[in-house]
């Protein structure tokens, strides 16, 4: 929504000023013509011509030695080599941005030299429009809080003195390449100007996932019923056929960055919260990690609880697996609020050993967004492959247009980077306790759930069926997410002793009923440590990468295909999956810890550009094929239209030739199903098909192949 306030118009204007120096087309090129945008499509002809024909006049005015930052845009795919020779021209490649352009750091000399190579389309100084997120025009008010990124840590200082030499501007560094400013929306166009600077956004608020629920709107219960075994959620996603073989996430460690956990201290936790190990306080003025929220007490519990008060009734998915806490609670904010560096928030329990990360929160604005934050989530597994970061989609899935079906694009940020896994709500079983009401009488429910067959549905009557709230793909740039759902309504888990509320009512004294995709995203983050445990001691994978953990899971799940409202026009999963609902299912913990018969690839040394590596498989006649790719690929720049940079593809080929493919240009997730296939030896291909910036050269990728 764009709310124009008289300045946010006078600063449109000055913005279209700035756009005029470039021109915009939607009209589809060939590789090498367009740089894809969020600024819009632009072709760089213009400002390449003028850069050049003013390099001599830079020579005159002795600017020609003066380094910042350019587009160099490639007549073709941009391969090892290209690189290499920019680097021997003393320029340095950065960041990549589609279609086949580098931001690189240069001289203005250098940068005019490389234009006169053949390889080379368009060089073009870095635009201060380019910089800024669309999403700045959302905002109301004059004045904002902005997050402002900038090429490198070495520059941050330097950029920060600059900025706080603008009057109006109030900055202070946030992690590496990170300043959070306040300033006018005036001063956005004036300080984007400043060389360094890579990205301009409105600063994410987080909030933590589990929605919200009045006292009133709880189904009071003056005993504890009977245990069923569906209240912690665990019993829908079959985690008990996985404790049964033996996994139950021993010997692993799972981070978690979330209000805190219970009291903070270890000597003092909750009977069932024995295998926290290890707590950070990391929220603004906090010392402590104790959880007055009740939150995070919550999601730990779906994760490792160990049911030690219930008999092992209500526990956690990988109850014997051990659990290091980040408290991002900031008693001064009253709310999350920490120092968005992912190599803190992440990288500590890395170090503790966890490789698994799970996250119960995000930014409910700008909906869909590849944002800064993203990146920053896809960098870090960039860097550190081993990790798999775990988000939740959001709850902001709502039927706004009133057509009795969820809309789409509500992912949060950073679910909505590439690298992690996403994860939605599906129903939980559950008649009793928690929220028994209608869709259409919850707090706004007239508005965003007010059509049958919404309407009048519950929370947890359906084990098919998604949770009403649960925030939807494709994100903006066109990805599938979430990848995968777990239950989320009516979970119970731990209750924190140190918390005020009682989220969706209490079950007991100890545990707690709560709903959101807050509490889907920790069973899964338990579901993946059981699957690692599983993929180190049964697959003999010592350290399998974080895409392996995530395709295992993806190529397991439950399709729940047509979903809770039969078929027909109302049909609540439109398409089999993956579908932009529930992605690739629900966790089904039954296949994903019975891998036999599958083939699993963690492929770590990857391939280049234009490289293919193939594995042979026998299929029976009329059996089926399940192929699954998934590769943690290099982030995406927030300033790009699209986030995917390096492309792989998987193809199956027939012995007479026929291939079966997607030629996937947008997700770094595929999954080829093709049911009753003629007898015969097929080849599962994976191809490099762009790999502008892999690991020397290369993108490391997993695989794993299924006949069914
Ligand atoms: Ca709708
Ligand atoms: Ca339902
Ligand atoms: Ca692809």
């Amino acid at each position: 929504m764009i709310r124009l306030s008289v300045h946010t118009k006078f600063f449109i204007q000055a913005f279209a000023t700035l756009m005029a120096f470039s021109s915009v087309s939607s009209t589809p090129a060939s590789a090498g013509e367009i740089l894809r945008l969020k600024a819009g499509e632009i072709r760089l002809e213009t400002a390449s011509k003028q850069f050049i024909a003013n390099s001599a006049k830079d020579i005159l005015s002795g600017r020609s030695n003066a380094e910042q930052y350019f587009i160099l845009q490639f007549a073709g795919q941009i391969s090892e080599s290209d690189k290499a020779e920019l680097r021997t021209q003393g320029i340095e490649p950065k960041t990549y941005l589609p279609d086949d352009a580098l931001i690189v750091k240069a001289s203005r000399r250098n940068a005019a030299a490389a234009a006169l190579s053949p390889e080379i389309s368009a060089v073009a100084p870095y635009a201060a429009e380019w910089k800024i997120s669309p999403d700045i025009f959302d905002i109301a008010q004059d004045h904002g809080t902005f997050m402002i990124s900038t090429f490198d840590d070495a520059l941050t200082d330097e950029v920060l003195n600059e900025l706080n030499l603008v009057p109006g501007v109030q900055a202070h560094r946030s992690g590496q390449r990170g300043i959070i400013a306040q300033m006018s929306l005036g001063n956005v166009g004036r300080i984007a100007r400043i060389e360094g600077i890579e990205w301009i956004q409105t600063l994410p608020v987080f909030i933590t996932f589990d929605l919200p629920m009045a006292a009133e709107f709880i189904t009071p219960s003056a005993t504890v019923p009977p245990i069923t075994g569906y209240e912690s959620g665990t019993k829908l996603m079959k985690m008990e056929n996985a404790w049964k073989r033996g996994f139950s996430g021993k010997g692993q460690v799972v981070g978690m960055a979330d209000t805190g956990v219970d009291t903070g201290i270890i000597s003092t936790m909750h009977p069932d919260l024995s295998n926290v190990v290890k707590g950070y306080a990391m929220g603004y003025g906090s010392k402590t990690w104790e959880d007055i929220n009740g939150h995070g007490t919550h999601v730990c519990g779906s994760v490792i609880g160990t049911g030690a008060v219930s008999n092992g009734g209500i526990r956690g998915g990988a109850y014997n697996a051990t659990m290091v806490v980040d408290g991002l609670w900031s008693p001064i904010m009253n709310n999350l609020a920490f120092k968005t560096d992912f190599n803190i928030i992440v990288g500590k329990p890395y170090a503790d050993g966890a490789r698994i990360h799970t996250n119960s929160w995000g930014s409910p604005q700008n909906l869909g967004a590849y944002d800064s934050f993203a990146s920053q989530a896809d960098a870090y597994m960039w860097e550190n492959p081993e990790m798999l970061m775990i988000f939740a989609a959001g709850n902001s899935g709502v039927d706004a247009n009133k057509d009795g079906r969820i809309d789409e694009g509500s992912v949060s940020s950073p679910g909505t980077a590439k690298n992690v896994l996403t994860v939605g709500a599906s129903e939980n079983l559950l008649a009793e306790g928690g929220i028994q009401r209608a869709h259409g009488t919850l707090r706004g429910g007239d508005k965003n759930w007010g059509v049958e067959p919404i309407k009048s549905d519950t929370l947890s009557n359906n084990a098919d069926g998604m949770a009403c709230f649960s925030s939807r793909g494709p994100t903006k740039d066109g990805r599938l997410k979430p990848e995968i759902v777990a239950p989320g309504t009516n979970i119970v888990s731990v209750l924190s002793t140190k918390a005020k509320e009682k989220m969706w009512g209490e079950f007991g004294t100890d545990y707690v009923f709560a709903g959101g995709t807050s509490m889907a995203t920790p069973l899964t983050a338990g579901a993946a440590a059981v699957v690692r445990e599983y993929l180190v001691k049964d697959r003999g994978f010592a350290t399998p990468s974080a895409a392996l953990l995530k395709a295992s899971l993806i190529h397991t799940a439950k399709d729940m295909y047509p979903g809770q409202y039969g078929t027909g026009p109302k049909q609540e999963l439109p398409t089999r999956r993956p579908n932009v609902h529930e992605g690739y299912g629900r966790v089904d913990m039954e296949q994903a810890t019975s891998l036999g018969n599958a083939v699993l690839v963690d492929d770590k040394a990857g391939l280049g550009l234009n490289e293919t590596k193939g594995t042979s498989v026998f299929v029976q006649n009329g059996k089926g094929l399940r192929v699954t790719l998934v590769y943690t690929d290099a982030p995406g720049a927030a300033s790009s239209a699209k986030a995917l940079v390096n492309d792989l593809d998987v193809q199956i080929v027939s012995s007479s030739g026929k291939v079966y493919e997607k030629a996937d240009r947008t997700n770094n997730t595929e999954m080829l199903e093709i049911a009753n296939l003629p007898e015969g030896t097929y080849q599962v291909l994976v191809k490099g098909m762009n790999v502008p910036q892999g690991k020397q050269g290369k993108q490391p990728y997993a695989l794993l192949i299924s006949r069914y």
